[in-house]
């Protein structure tokens, strides 16, 4: 049954996003396990003051000019992802364009058969998952199988809420790893090439808002396509980036 949550509740919105969670998780979406993945961002959400700040900022822009220099952009879906952010990850990879590909930890046939539906409803006409035909090397999970015309060919891969195997994987496979992350010491913040440490549903719009910017400034998107990804990261230190974010969390606990 639904909570009754007062509109006016300081934590609303935190509340409602519980519940939606705990909904999810009835209808066979999210597994039991992402609650606590989930409760976990929301604890170091706290410590960025649950706003986005100057570092997540930069991250973004980052992250949107790499994912329009790339020639296979993929987005990866797992159960807390769709759950929390199904449309806006729609328009998203409409606007870049990006595939978008269900990769579950957790992995049953049902569950991504669903997660698949929920994507198509929210207004995908593709979505991959359900017929994988390769495997990550060296990854021995149920996150290992994979398509190959998405995930697996892809050259830049954004892979929120992530496990930090698949992200050293897909490293190792010489892929380009963006990451949406709220904890700045998980392995998979310290192993991407981007990590945004902020909350997910708060940066996939601000992707998507940069990426729309990147493509209504004249010649900027040919100029990122001509230098390529490895050109968009020259300038970018993930690891000065990943401490200016323990910083500004650092500040918010000095502060209280
Ligand atoms: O749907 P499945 O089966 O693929 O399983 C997905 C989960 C999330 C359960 C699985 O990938 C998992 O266990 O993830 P971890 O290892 O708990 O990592 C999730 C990371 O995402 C943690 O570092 C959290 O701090 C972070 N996180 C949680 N919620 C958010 C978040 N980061 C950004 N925005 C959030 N809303």
């Amino acid at each position: 049954m639904a909570t009754n949550i007062p509109a006016d509740h300081p934590r609303a919105r935190s509340l409602q996003t519980r519940e939606r969670m705990k909904a999810a998780v009835e209808e066979g979406l999210v597994h039991m396990t992402g609650l606590i993945a989930h409760g976990r961002g929301e604890a170091f959400d706290y410590l960025l003051g649950e706003k986005t700040g100057p570092v997540a900022t930069a991250a973004t822009r980052k992250a949107a000019a790499v994912l329009l220099a790339a020639e296979r952009p993929v987005l990866s879906l797992n159960g807390n992802v769709v759950a929390l952010a199904a449309p806006e990850l729609v328009t998203l990879a409409k606007a870049i364009p990006a595939t978008l590909e269900v990769n579950l930890f957790h992995h049953t046939p049902e569950r991504v058969r669903k997660l698949i539906q929920v994507v198509q409803d929210a207004g995908a006409d593709r979505v991959l998952g359900d017929a994988p035909d390769m495997r990550i090397p060296g990854l021995a999970s149920d996150r290992g199988p994979c398509h190959s015309d998405g995930i697996g060919g892809a050259d830049v891969i954004l892979v929120p809420l992530e496990d930090g195997d698949r992200c050293e994987a897909l490293k190792k496979m010489g892929k380009t790893v963006i990451t949406i992350d709220l904890n700045p010491l998980s392995r998979t913040a310290k192993t991407a090439d981007v990590t945004i440490c902020d909350e997910l549903t708060r940066t996939v719009e601000h992707i998507t808002t940069a990426v729309l910017e990147t493509k209504a400034e004249s010649g900027h998107l040919d100029r990122l396509r001509t230098a390529g990804v490895a050109a968009a990261l020259l300038d970018w230190d993930n690891q000065a980036n990943l401490r200016a974010a323990r910083d500004e969390m650092i500040a918010v606990l000095r502060e209280g």
